[in-house]
């Protein structure tokens, strides 16, 4: 830590501050209680990684929005390039009258994504709606109808994309009846059982016992699981599912909605593994904060849905292809992957320390930025801490860091500071967090 760092975090109140609280007491009155928030802060402007919320308070960011703004809040590119089409035109609808900003984004996409043949994407407006195009044109294009995902994944809160996702509480209790045909695997959770080398013996009993093979249109895997706590699925897992997927005629649909456009130190986590999957689905830092998303896959998988078949009103908005056609040069321009690889580093190293230093911090893990610390009662029985996950979440904002937490059962922090975060932020950030789990 130098002397000389200079600190971003201004309090000039308890937080929550006396306008976000009253904030709060209107949207008890006016907003559902099913739509959570992990801190009560109540935004007024946010640039790179730094929010000032309505009381004027300045705070730390390290959950970018859950992973949308990699290229950094109110990026200047992005609210450039989203201003210029907002004047031009704001939507026509691209199966009305298209318009070029959706083509050249698919061009772009087409051209980043992992895979060497030719490929076409579709773009949409949520993670979830890309998760649901991705499988309704992975059964087109199979004639099949199951599909495969895992446990502690999180593909969206749509029906089918609810489905998929494997947490109970809160997302599905109470929501049913569910889609049919989806059957789930074990994710390979290192730190919580997963025996190397049971990866080929699991999938062929699971075809045994669960799905036949040939009925599987898609297995649907996130490589680093999100909401699941960030556990990161070993290679020869990956290798061993992918060699199942193209003997069984299977697609391999990989979801990197929350670890694409850099995040885990490559553009895309299949960098890491070498897998070409069929089919990816992305969303969050595609556009800089703007609500899109796209499934970019194989030419002749993309093209078995009939005319008409793909689609929706608000899908591919100009405005947010514009953020997107900007954020992605952003992320090119000022190497943004390879600064995520120097962050998780730094971050990499504290957590270190934080296990060495905390008997509740049970494991640290993770890839790239994409970090996160597993709290435990004790590590013998690795009981969950969400309790005690939960207290650190609120003592980090309460001194000026915005964090959110994950897990199944609620015990993991993880990080998902914009990729723009200075060094200065990030060891302010990462002191917080130290005190955070010092005192709560
Ligand atoms: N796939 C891998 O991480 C969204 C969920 C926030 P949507 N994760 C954040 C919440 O509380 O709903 C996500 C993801 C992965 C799909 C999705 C779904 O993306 O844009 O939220 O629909």
């Amino acid at each position: 830590m130098s002397a000389t760092r200079t600190t971003s975090i201004r309090l000039k109140t308890a937080l929550p501050g006396p306008r976000s609280a009253a904030l709060g007491a209107r949207r008890a009155q006016a907003v559902p209680r099913g739509v959570g928030h992990s801190t009560p802060i109540y935004a007024e402007s946010a640039r790179g990684a730094l929010v000032t919320d309505v009381d004027g308070n300045v705070l730390i960011d390290f959950a970018g929005g859950i992973g949308t703004l990699n290229v950094g809040h109110a990026n200047p590119e992005v609210v450039r390039a989203a201003a210029d089409q907002l004047e031009r035109f704001t939507h026509t609808c691209f199966s009305v009258s298209p318009y070029e900003g959706y083509v050249a984004l698919c061009e772009k996409l087409n051209a980043k994504t992992p895979g060497r043949g030719p490929k076409k994407t579709l773009l949409t407006n949520s993670g979830a709606e890309a998760l649901e195009n991705a499988v309704k044109i992975a059964r087109h294009a199979t004639g099949r109808e199951a599909i495969v995902v895992f446990e502690h994944a999180f593909h969206g809160r749509t029906l089918l994309a609810m489905t998929m996702t494997s947490k109970v509480r809160p997302y599905k209790f109470g929501f049913g009846p569910f889609a049919p045909e989806v059957y789930r695997l074990p994710f390979p959770y290192a730190y919580r059982g997963y025996v190397p080398g049971s990866a080929a013996s699991m999938l062929e009993e699971f075809f045994l016992t669960q799905v036949a093979a040939e009925k599987v249109a898609c297995v649907v895997i996130e490589l680093v699981l999100g909401e699941g706590g960030f556990v990161v699925a070993p290679p020869e897992f990956v290798e061993t599912l992918a060699r199942a997927c193209r003997e069984h005629g299977i697609l391999l649909v990989v979801d990197e909605v929350q670890t694409g456009f850099g995040r885990t130190g490559k553009t895309f986590a299949c960098e890491h593994y070498g897998v070409e999957p069929d089919l990816v689905t992305l969303a969050k830092s595609l556009a800089g904060g703007l609500p899109l998303s796209a499934v970019t896959g194989r030419a002749d998988v993309m093209d078995s849905a009939q005319v008409g078949g793909l689609g929706g009103t608000y899908a591919g908005n100009p405005v947010s292809c514009a953020a997107a056609l900007a954020a992605i040069a952003y992320m090119e321009k000022h190497r943004l992957a390879e600064r995520a690889a120097e962050i998780g580093r730094t971050v990499e190293a504290r957590f270190r320390g934080f296990v060495e230093r905390f008997p509740f911090v049970g494991d640290a893990r993770g890839l790239g930025a994409m970090r996160a610390l597993e709290l435990v009662r004790d590590r013998a029985t690795k009981a969950p801490d969400k309790e005690r996950t939960d207290r650190v979440v609120r003592k980090a904002y309460e001194s000026g860091l915005l964090l959110v937490g994950a897990g199944t059962h609620g015990n993991v922090i993880r990080t998902l500071m914009p990729l723009v975060v200075t060094d200065d932020e990030l060891a302010e950030g990462l002191d917080v967090l130290e005190h955070a789990l010092e005192t709560a």
